[in-house]
């Protein structure tokens, strides 16, 4: 025996017996009859109760599931139904491993949440028979704890993210308890292994409690776990570590194992309400050591013991389907029978084929049933958010361009508005990597703090056990909290460096793919969006240099399903405002918003904003002079983008004075594509009258330019469409350099317009020579001095040029 197994022999447990043989009877069989449910989803598609011998014809030609995980995730879920019936628990489930669907399937099939939301899935034999074979079949049902499943927030495809779901669903929800089991492999992810960390932003007075389950069957797929393979004490220590409560139950025989998890499980949850208590009666304000269970039980458990002369329970070979080669092996069919038989199906099924009664009663009953706990269907909980009149925060245009603002600052004055106003109900968090100040939407913090439950200093500023700014230095626990807090009927947002949110890439798309699914689900009702502010943005990253200078986010958005995302990039404060305001209202989306932080000047009153911003792209007739009838349009995206693109009309003025310009400002990215492929296209017919057919564009972009082609790749006008962004150059430099780097500056701008357009032909050399001056006066001076050219540095837009 290694050292690792001869420890996990320890097992804390009370040492009385707190299930009667009665109980303990029941649950046995509840529990063999989940396992039953399993194997009969993983394999058959007829026979469902085994009323005839098995044939071939009853097995799924296609076998595809998880079983190994399965039965550990029934055993918990049976007791957790017990914990739940005897103290009145409001409990959801949250399963890291959510490749054991069939196992979550099962239970809420049982407790009968299953038929009542999918009444076709009947309490009788032909339901079970369509409960086997819809599983893992076309068009049937997916494989994993997915948005189909009742109960579930968190579909566990993509692992690492169980625990962060499980505080974020916690969070402002005293009375929920969500238990979460962490796969033992799933520990090894980053986010994983970062999310126990949550506990110190955990309140016990005003937050729910979470059971972190660590689930230690020993394998992942093919190899064994790191956790499963030190030295038991280190493993506790680890979680001590972590500021735990660790408990072990450990062991393989069924009848010992029930009675012992019903005793840890009540020595655990004794301990939570002794916390709770703590905190809300006798104002306990240290921050507790949660209790967290290490369940070290054999990774398929109660399956196979062995196939074809090698061990299957308790190795990684029991981790998805046992055995296979139904077809070609006869004695793997008897293999299968006998252990669905073992599970005595006769017993645990009436001749109808309903689960016996005085089984089914053990289960928790109505909403307390976590395949039918409102907290797992967000929306049903959802009050919509309280904004104030963004119109209040408005920016006073006093001429265009003349005033410098940090847009994001005056958002944080909308976002502290909006957390007052949300301040009784609690159902508004602010998240971000420790950038929230640095992206200047501070003042959100005013009056409510950042959430903080570890040690203070006398040096700290606005640290608060009830704040609700959240701010940890993890992208994934940012999201994931923001992601649990929202599927559980709240709202929220996330500020972020826009170079850095690439972290969570990942964890958005899996975001992405709930929503689209839940979307066609009838019963999932609508949560609040996922709202993102990106800022530190590319072109003033200028000083912290390459590292800090990535506006890829948005491509990797835009990949998603068009009823899903929106992207805005709005060039001013009052803009900022008005798309923020929408988007804190909007209702199952992701929106992207990315807007500058630094001062910068302002373009457009509160209501033309607002106008702008409603169409979500138009010209700017102030800053337009083409008549109906344009040599160039000069388009613009971004706040940045907008200022070099002004800046190059007034350059383009002063060298030709009779060229007709249009400029067209783009805040809502998805007008550019077609109808068809997302909601917010424009119409072809008011593209074209934007952007006539056969007149040049200068498009000058946020991002990575060939992102703007992709949009407007079917658009009467693609071939004329000339496009400016960031074309990963980059480095420590000024300001403008970064936009010289990348040719997006206004010199390159209006050249570009020069040699576009077909009258001015004449002209195109002249303005080469020019632009290679501008950029060599550029470049001498920034070398020089470190700094931008006061031309550049001090350009406004003239007074005499506005109308
Ligand atoms: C991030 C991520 N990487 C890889 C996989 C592929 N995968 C699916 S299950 C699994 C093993 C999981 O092991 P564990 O967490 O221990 O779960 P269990 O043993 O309970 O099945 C892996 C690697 C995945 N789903 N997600
Ligand atoms: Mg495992």
């Amino acid at each position: 025996m290694t050292n690792a197994t001869s420890e996990a022999m320890r097992t804390d447990r009370k040492t009385s017996e707190p299930l009667t043989p009665e109980l303990l009877a029941k649950m046995s069989a509840y529990w063999r009859a989940a396992n039953y449910l399993s194997v009969g989803q993983i394999y058959l598609k007829d026979n469902p109760l085994l009323e005839r011998p098995l044939t071939l014809d009853d097995v799924k030609p296609r076998l595809l599931g998880h079983w190994g995980t399965t039965p550990g995730l029934n055993f918990l879920y049976v007791h957790w139904n017990r914990l739940i019936r005897e103290r009145d628990l409001d409990m959801i489930y949250i399963i890291g491993p959510g490749h054991g669907g069939p196992g979550l399937v099962a239970n809420t099939y049982l407790e009968g949440s299953y038929s009542e939301i999918y009444p076709h899935i009947e309490q009788n034999k032909d339901g079970i028979k369509r409960l086997f074979r819809q599983f893992s079949w076309p068009y049937g049902i997916p494989s994993h704890v997915a948005p189909e499943t009742p109960g579930s927030i968190h579909e566990g495809g993509e692992l690492g993210y169980s625990l962060v779901h499980a505080y974020g669903a916690a969070f402002d929800n005293p009375n929920l308890i969500v238990a979460c089991v962490v796969g033992d492999g799933e520990a090894e992810t980053g986010p994983l292994a970062t999310s126990w960390h949550s506990n110190k932003f955990l309140n016990p007075a005003t937050d729910g409690a979470v059971l972190p389950i660590l689930h230690l069957n020993g394998y992942k797929i093919a190899n064994p776990t790191v956790l499963s393979r030190i030295p038991h004490s280190e493993l506790e220590e680890l979680m001590r570590g972590y500021g735990y409560e660790p408990f072990t139950l450990s062991g393989d025989d069924p009848a010992l194992m029930h009675q012992q998890a019903a005793a840890v499980f009540d020595t655990i949850f004794d301990r939570i309400a002794e916390i709770q208590k703590a905190a809300r009666e006798h104002g306990e304000t240290d921050r507790p050591a949660w209790p967290m269970l290490i369940l070290r039980t054999p990774k398929g458990w109660t399956g196979p013991k062995e196939v074809d002369g090698k061990p299957v329970e308790n190795t990684w070979r029991a981790h998805q389907v046992p055995f296979s080669e139904l077809r070609e092996k006869p004695d793997h069919l008897r293999l299968l029978e006998s252990w669905m038989r073992s599970y005595e199906p006769e017993e645990l099924f009436d001749e109808r084929g309903a689960f016996r009664e005085e089984l089914a009663e053990i289960a928790p009953k109505g909403r307390r049933r976590m395949g039918m706990n409102a907290h797992a269907n967000g929306g049903l909980l959802l009050e919509p958010l309280k904004v104030p009149n963004f119109r209040e925060f408005a920016v006073k245009l006093e001429g265009r361009g003349r005033a410098d603002v940090e847009s994001t600052r005056v958002l944080g004055h909308l976002l502290h508005g909006v957390m007052e106003a949300n301040k009784d109900n609690k159902n508004f968090r602010v998240f971000g990597p420790d950038e929230t100040a640095s992206n200047r939407i501070g003042e959100v913090i005013k009056g409510t703090g950042k959430t903080w439950m570890a040690e203070t200093l006398p040096v700290d500023e606005d640290l608060s056990p009830t704040g609700h700014v959240m701010e940890v230095l993890s992208e994934h626990m940012c999201q994931g909290w923001l992601e649990g807090y929202l599927l559980t009927g709240r709202h929220g947002f996330f500020s972020c460096y826009e170079a850095f949110i690439h972290i969570v890439d990942s964890m958005v798309n899996q975001h992405a793919k709930w929503l689209k699914v839940t979307r066609a689900i009838p019963w999932r009702k609508p949560i609040a969006s996922l709202n993102y502010l990106l800022s530190s943005l590319v072109w003033r990253q200028d000083h912290n240099g390459f590292s800090h200078q990535d506006p890829g986010f948005i491509d990797h958005l835009v990949n998603k399903k068009a009823d899903v995302v929106r992207v805005y990039l709005p060039p001013d404060a009052n803009t900022l405002l008005s798309v923020a305001d929408h988007c804190l209202r909007s209702k199952n989306y992701i929106n992207l918003i990315v807007a500058g932080k630094q001062p910068a000047p302002q373009w457009l009153t509160m209501e033309e904003a607002i106008g702008h911003c409603t169409i979500g792209i138009s010209a700017w007739k102030w800053a337009s002079n083409d008549e109906g009838n344009p040599d160039v349009v000069m388009a613009c995206c971004g706040d940045v983008p907008t200022m070099e693109t002004l800046a190059a009309v007034t350059l383009l003025r002063a060298r030709i004075p009779d060229i007709r310009i249009r400029v067209v400002n783009i805040v809502d990215l998805m007008t550019l594509q077609p109808q068809s492929e997302h909601p917010h296209g424009l119409p072809d017919e008011d593209f074209d009258q934007l952007f006539p057919v056969g007149i040049p564009v200068i498009f000058a972009f946020h991002g990575y330019p060939w992102l703007i082609h992709r949009l407007t790749y079917r658009r009467n006008n693609h071939h004329n469409i000339h496009v400016r962004g960031y074309k990963e150059e980059g480095t420590t430099t000024t300001p403008f350099d970064m936009c010289v780097l990348n040719n997006i500056d206004r010199f390159q701008l209006t050249l570009d317009a020069i040699t576009r357009v077909p009258r001015l032909a004449a002209q195109a050399d002249a303005a080469r020579q020019w632009y290679s001056e501008a950029i060599q006066r550029h470049k001498l001076y920034v070398a020089e001095n470190g700094d931008d050219l006061p031309e550049v540095r001090n350009w406004r837009w003239p007074t005499e040029q506005a109308r």
